[in-house]
Order: C-alpha cells, then structure tokens, then sequence
C-alpha cells in the first residue's frame, strides 16, 4: 500500500511537473523538464526490467542536463530557450557531426523531447482507448510515428520487443493508481495539452534555430 501511495504522488508530480514547465512568456524552465521526465522515467521502472535499458539511456540524458544546469554555466541553462542561445553562441554544439561536443545541452535535450512526442501520442492513444484496447499496440504506433524514426534498427527492434511485455490497459491503469479509468482519462485529459504545449515550444525553437537534426 505504501509503494502505490508513493507512485500515485509520483505520477500526480509527474503531471503538475510538465504544468510548472512553462513560464508566462512561453519558457521552458530546464530544471522542471527534467523533474518531469525523472517522475517519467520512475513509473516506466514500476512496469518491468524489460524497460531498464530504455530508463538507463533516460537517467543518462537526464544527468547531462542536470550536470550542465549545476555547473560553472549553469545560469544560462535555466531554460530551453537560454540554454540553445547560449551554446550556439558560444560554438558549444556539434552541428552537423558527432565531434567534441557529444554531451551538448541542445543534442542531449534533443532526444528527450523526440521522446515527449512519444509520449504524446502513447497518452492521445490511451485516452481514446476501449477497454480491449492493446497497450503494447498503441505503444508501437507511437514510437513508430516518432521516435522509431531516428533509431537504427537495433535499437528499434530491442524497443520493439520491450514493448510486448507492457502490462494490458487495465493493469496499466492500476498501476498509474489515479482512480477508476474515468479519472485516469480526466487526468489524461488535464494533462495531454500542457506535454503538447511544452513539444510545441521546443520544436519551434529547435526549428527556428536549425537543430532538429543535431547529431
Ligand atoms: C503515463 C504513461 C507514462 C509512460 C512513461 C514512460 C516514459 C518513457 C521514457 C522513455 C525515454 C526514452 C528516451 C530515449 C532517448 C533516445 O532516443 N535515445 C537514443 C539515441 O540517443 P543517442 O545519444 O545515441 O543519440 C538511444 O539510442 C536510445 C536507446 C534506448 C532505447 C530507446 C527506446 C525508446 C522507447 C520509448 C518508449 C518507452 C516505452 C515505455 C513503456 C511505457
């Protein structure tokens, strides 16, 4: 009981997370997107080991980024916004192949918010689901809409295994523990347009800049 009262205030932080992102002039405030994708990324460990080598690769980006929101730069990695200013001006990012900035913030950052896309359209699925709705066939679609798009094929294909091992859509919703599968679609229905909001500004951004491809 103790541990499904820790996921619930998980999950439920995770959501308030990915609201908190933003700020009044349409900023991405780092240290909450990362707070986000942790909660993220702790739910995904409840649902199996299988998941363990996608949640490494996650924990990984993840502390690159907060290694550059605590170092000597830190102040312009408060946002999204700040932190590609801030590289690309400084010549930080490798723009067009991998060389001496393999752990940029704008490359780095890039994968998760590929990943949120995922995320999206996984969370659009689920919430226009049907009781015999199959968990690991919306899972599929969605990555194969997004992200499947920039990984080669091994990793495609060890994802692709991963994702039949995913719990069916009543154990799913179990586990998210937000109440009956009513509450769990208000819930998804609170939150799905704040993580579309927070993909939308970062894409544009990331398309203004020229940095949607960063090795
Ligand atoms: C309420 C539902 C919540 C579900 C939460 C699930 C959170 C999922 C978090 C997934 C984070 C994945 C980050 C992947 C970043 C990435 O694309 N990395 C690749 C490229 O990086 P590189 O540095 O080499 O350029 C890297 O090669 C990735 C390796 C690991 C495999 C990634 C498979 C991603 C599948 C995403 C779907 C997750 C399904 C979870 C089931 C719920």
């Amino acid at each position: 009981a103790v541990a499904l009262e820790d996921l619930k205030f998980t999950l439920q932080e995770v959501l308030d997370t990915f609201k908190s992102c933003l700020s009044e002039h349409k900023e991405v405030f780092l240290e909450h997107y990362v707070a986000g994708w942790r909660g993220l990324v702790r739910f995904m460990n409840c649902l199996g080991s299988v998941f363990s080598f996608i949640s490494k690769d996650a924990v990984n980006k993840i502390q690159i980024l907060v290694n550059h929101l605590n170092g000597e730069n830190g102040a312009h990695y408060v946002t999204i916004q700040s932190m590609v200013k801030y590289e690309l001006d400084s010549q930080l990012v490798d723009l067009t192949k991998r060389g001496s900035f393999p752990e940029s913030g704008c490359r780095t950052l890039l994968r998760l918010h590929r990943a949120l896309r995922w995320l999206e359209l996984f969370l659009e699925r689920l919430q226009t689901s049907t009781e015999d709705s199959n968990t690991s066939v919306m899972c599929s679609e969605a990555y194969n809409e997004s992200l499947a798009q920039h990984h080669a094929w091994i990793i495609r294909k060890a994802a692709g295994t991963a994702f039949w091992a995913l719990p069916g859509r009543a154990t799913f919703f179990d586990v998210m523990n937000v109440g009956s599968p009513e509450q769990v679609m208000a819930v998804l229905g609170d939150t799905l347009p704040l993580i579309s909001e927070v993909y939308q500004v970062t894409e544009d951004l990331y398309a203004q800049n020229n940095i949607l491809e960063l090795p």
